[in-house]
């Protein structure tokens, strides 16, 4: 590669922000630039010209340290095809820190310098060249490639900051969901809209939560382990006070996006004081009921308490709202970012006769051993299930379906959180058809997953007590009506109604996590690995596809900042929030390679656990020994090789004990 052919040595602007990206880990620089907007190269400096040297002298920054230790120099090219004029594409170079900088004349002759006293970074307009010249004096003792980084870190994110095509997102995370429970995961529940999501878009087969509610809902609004915002890890429900953290929805409010959310919210303050312009749904603080108010449950509307209407029932409220949300959403000049965190299918067992009713049958006829074995059957037709893949085996406790004394009471179990799912899905399919009237739908990232695996809780067998609700217990206090749950479940009080309050049980809640090990809570794959659908037309072109690349729920920070062109803040109100851990997810999007995290960790409930590429050392319980697990080849977590491999198992032992301390897990 010769620098002295414009096309072929040159780079363009998306391969550099990659490369910056790459190398500064924490750091996400949007690097849609090639999809939208004028196409920048950069392109060697002078000096470089003059030496005829090869682009890959200029080492890994992709910018010249040969030329002069100092200076650094870079024609940035505007594509002939651009439709923005030149002064908007200055605009957008070097708007964001007016103060900093001294325009000097407003041709196409001008020149732009300034950005700060320590670099005088210069950019002319070259009407020959239809080219932007950057040029800037690194600080002395200053790594050249480094200040350059520096320099254009400053340039990226707002260049696209000010675009007006910055993608919409909309979060969508259900609640207790198992990792096969879906139709384009393997499942047997009617999901057709959330399958949509599939066939036009992304399935991630690695992609990691927390484990429980509120540590998968911290790590996923700020980017961070939960330990690392103060929450503990093995806590459905701990307070958050975020002092520690700033929130997607706050950064991304502040960079000009309408941000709104409908859903469970478990924040000490109001979420419309954490970065929603618009909120709908309960402050989550304990068990909820689908059908009426219940207490440490209040809902609010925006800032205001919001009244239960006669005919609530909240996931259809959640559908509702959702729509009005996003229909205001699309109507509006920003971008958005729509957040809708259901809790369906999450206990309790509540769903309208006429959901439940198609499901019957379907669970009567066959039981959750023969599900679990169609499920397994279906994930190796898709893909999800490679072949020489281990699932896991079938749970040591878990009754014979065959033998079941209760099979109607069971397929009613089972029924009742298909219908709660089916529920999620007719509102995804009502805001896909909103995005898709409006034209957004192309340009709106849709993204789909659950906070953690399917619950275990439950029983095997019928029940006469249960979440507190017993013979001997005052069983109004709960409704803010009054009336009495009638406690337990079993054949002679089926699942379903206002005044009932249990769930499916570990032997469904096992088919729903097929083919992976244990359940919620737990550091298994069962607890900690979730769905994730990503649909996004204008980036995500092939429909249908897979990929292994792991990702964990803290990377959506990452991914949203990375897409709105938002650099992560030192400071933000007052607050100097801990550094981000996630990674943008935008380059698997794009079908390449990222780099991903060098570990992931996790101290759960139930177990502790690290994984590095492949392998994951995992303890059950704190007094039970490490197991190790190649995930490659034994997705289920069977075949233990921790005393075939003592070295593995203290090397990467030592690794968690490294994160242990630094996230300030237990
Ligand atoms: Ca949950």
């Amino acid at each position: 590669m010769d620098h002295g052919s414009d096309d072929r040595s040159a780079i363009t602007n998306a391969r550099f922000a990659r490369r910056v990206v790459r190398q500064s880990p924490g750091v996400s620089v949007a690097t849609r630039i090639n999809q939208t907007g004028p196409r920048l190269k950069i392109e060697p400096c002078d000096s470089c010209h003059l030496r005829r040297k090869r682009l890959s002298s200029h080492g890994r920054s992709g910018f010249c340290s040969v030329a002069s230790p100092l200076r650094l120099s870079m024609l940035v090219r505007i594509q002939p095809a651009a439709r923005w004029s030149v002064s908007e594409v200055r605009n957008l170079l070097f708007a964001p820190k007016p103060e900093a900088m001294a325009l000097q004349g407003a041709s196409e002759n001008a020149i732009a310098s300034g950005f700060g006293s320590n670099k005088n970074p210069v950019a002319t307009y070259e009407p020959d060249h239809k080219a932007w010249s950057l040029s800037m004096m690194a600080k002395t003792g200053c790594r050249p490639e480094l200040a350059c980084v520096l320099f254009f870190l400053c340039l990226l994110p707002q260049r696209v900051a000010a675009g007006a095509d910055r993608p919409n997102i909309v979060l969508i995370m259900v609640d207790d969901m198992g990792w096969s429970d879906l139709g384009c995961y393997g499942g047997e529940i009617d999901t057709p809209h959330i399958d949509s999501l599939a066939r036009d878009g992304l399935r991630f087969t690695r992609f990691y939560n927390n484990a429980v509610c509120g540590a998968t809902r911290a790590s996923l609004l700020t980017g961070l382990y939960c330990q690392q915002t103060g929450h503990r890890g093995d806590r459905w429900n701990e307070p958050k006070d975020f002092s520690r953290c700033v929130l997607i929805p706050e950064l991304l409010q502040a960079n000009g996006y309408h941000t709104a959310m409908v859903g469970k919210w478990q924040g000490r303050d109001l979420a419309v004081k954490r970065g929603f312009d618009r909120f709908f749904g309960p402050n989550c603080r304990g068990k909820i009921s689908y059908w009426d108010a219940v207490v440490q449950n209040d809902f609010s509307l925006d800032d205001q308490p919001w009244a239960f209407p006669d005919d609530f029932f909240m996931t259809d409220a959640f559908n509702d709202y959702s729509v009005e949300f996003l229909q205001d959403a699309v109507a509006g000049e920003k971008p958005f970012f729509l957040y809708v965190g259901y809790i369906a299918p999450h206990w309790p067992l509540h769903a309208r006769e006429e959901t439940i009713a198609p499901y019957r049958e379907r669970y009567r006829q066959t039981g959750w051993d023969g599900w679990r074995e169609a499920r397994l059957a279906r994930q190796r037709e898709l893909g999800l299930l490679p072949a020489g893949a281990t699932p896991a085996a079938r749970g040591r406790f878990v009754p014979d379906w065959s033998k079941d004394p209760n099979k109607d009471w069971q397929a009613e179990r089972m029924s009742v959180y298909a219908a709660q799912i089916s529920n999620v899905d007719r509102g995804v399919g009502r805001l896909l058809e909103v995005l898709e009237q409006s034209g957004a739908d192309e340009n709106t990232l849709v993204l789909f997953l659950s906070d953690n695996g399917a619950a275990p809780d439950g029983g095997f067998g019928p029940s006469s007590s249960g979440f507190g609700f017993s013979p001997q217990a005052n069983n109004a206090r709960w409704r803010k009506d009054g009336v009495a749950i009638r406690p337990g479940s079993g054949p002679d009080l089926l699942p379903g109604p206002p005044d009932t309050f249990s769930a499916y049980g570990l032997a469904w809640a096992l088919t729903s996590n097929t083919p992976l090990r244990d359940a919620k809570q737990s550091a298994y794959e069962g607890g900690i690995r979730t769905p994730l659908i990503a649909r996004w037309p204008t980036v995500i072109t092939q429909g249908g596809g897979l990929t292994s690349q792991a990702g964990h729920v803290m990377d959506m920070m990452a991914t949203c900042l990375d897409l709105a062109g938002v650099e992560y803040p030192v400071e933000f109100q007052g607050r100097r929030p801990v550094p981000m851990e996630g990674r943008s997810l935008a380059p698997i999007f794009r079908g390449e390679q990222r780099q991903g995290h060098e570990l992931l960790a996790w101290k759960c409930a139930r177990g502790r656990a690290i994984q590095i590429g492949d392998w994951k050392l995992v303890r059950p319980r704190d007094n039970q020994p490490w197991e190790l697990y190649n995930l490659e080849t034994d997705i289920g977590e069977t075949h233990n090789l921790a005393v075939d491999q003592p070295d593995r198992v203290n090397r990467m032992a030592a690794k968690y004990e490294a994160w242990r301390q630094r996230v300030g897990a237990k």
